[in-house]
């Protein structure tokens, strides 16, 4: 039996046309679907690459601090190569992805109250002879892989889509993004970059034009709770057109609940921050406000996906939102 190993770990996605959601916007939206990667989310396309890179330079051992999906991502790609991999993420992560970076082989370490403390544990343990650190977002080689996405999008389309729109936790995706529809020739298409409030490091940057560091992350998508975003996420947004925009954690939250609905798709709140823009009418407000072109030829939304989610914890989640 051939070994069967792919030249990447991710998988090509889907781009399917989302009757609901163009029913509601008025145009045709896009649904970019990375929730059925392999891991879960777009990660896998730049950690995948990324731990790739690092297994040839002669890498023994990875380790990540992640919010969940970028540990997986890596715990993942650690399995394919046969590397042992430690996995760091902030106290009171979701039993399940627990559980499933264990199934995967990896170690799992809990430290500190947010992303960016299990990151300083991460970096510490990295310091060992052979051991590499897995940067869940701030590493062009992460973004060179993400940049694949839109490699995907422009063999589907062939012309460039009105408007993409994705959410921001530490930039990766964004900056990604950004490398790859340069790569293709979109830098004109905008990009509306979406973030919950309490996890907005990326709007709080653009507006005061450099990098801010938020005091603490209170957003239910701790998957966007990076304290301050990539310095090339910020840097991006000078060369491609970005519209920063933040929405409520019950905007994000509603927004997964109706996606289920629509599209029989779970996702996390990370991603129902991106699905919030249209569920919330918020890019037909920016649309009203000469913000976003109109008409618009069409949207493309990056489904981003995410493990930290199930039927009991989206009810768990509305609970606390105060939602039915
Ligand atoms: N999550 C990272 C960072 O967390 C992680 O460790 O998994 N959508 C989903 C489902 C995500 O998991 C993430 C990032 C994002 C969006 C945002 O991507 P980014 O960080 O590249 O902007 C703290």
């Amino acid at each position: 039996m051939g070994d069967g190993r792919a030249e990447h770990f991710h998988v090509s996605t889907p781009l399917l046309e989302s009757w609901a959601l163009s029913q509601l916007l008025g145009t045709t939206v896009y649904l970019k679907c990375e929730n059925v990667q392999p891991a879960g989310s777009f990660k896998i396309r730049g950690i995948g690459h990324y731990c790739q890179e690092v297994a040839k330079r002669g890498c023994r051992h990875l380790v990540c601090s992640s919010g969940g999906n970028a540990g997986i991502a890596a715990a993942y790609s650690a399995r394919k190569l046969g590397l042992p991999a430690t996995i760091v993420l902030p106290e009171g992560s979701s039993p399940q992805v627990v559980k499933r970076l264990q199934g995967e082989g990896a170690e799992v370490q809990l430290a500190g109250k947010v992303w960016d403390e299990a990151n300083v544990r991460a970096r510490e343990l990295a310091r060992q002879d052979g051991w590499v650190d897995v940067p869940p977002f701030d590493h062009p080689l992460i973004w060179e892989g993400h940049a694949s996405l839109v490699q995907e999008l422009k063999a589907a389309l062939g012309s460039p889509p009105g408007a993409l729109v994705l959410a921001v936790g530490g930039g990766g995706l964004l900056a990604g993004v950004a490398a790859g529809l340069e790569q293709v020739g979109w830098q004109d298409v905008p990009i509306v970059a979406v973030e919950t409030r309490g996890a907005d490091s990326f709007h709080a940057a653009l507006r005061a034009g450099k990098l801010v560091t938020l005091p603490d992350i209170t957003s239910v998508a701790r998957c966007l709770g990076a304290k301050t975003v990539a310095a090339g996420a910020l840097e991006c947004a000078r060369r491609v057109k970005v519209v920063s925009e933040v929405v409520a954690d019950a905007e994000a939250v509603s927004a997964v609940q109706r996606f289920l609905d629509d599209e029989r798709m779970l996702v996390e709140p990370a991603c129902g921050a991106a699905l919030a823009a249209i569920y919330s009418g918020l890019l037909g407000r920016l649309q009203a406000e000469g913000r976003l072109p109109s008409p618009l030829a069409s949207v493309v939304v990056i489904v981003c996906g995410g493990n930290s989610i199930d039927s009991r914890e989206l009810q768990a989640l509305k609970t606390q939102l105060g939602q039915k």
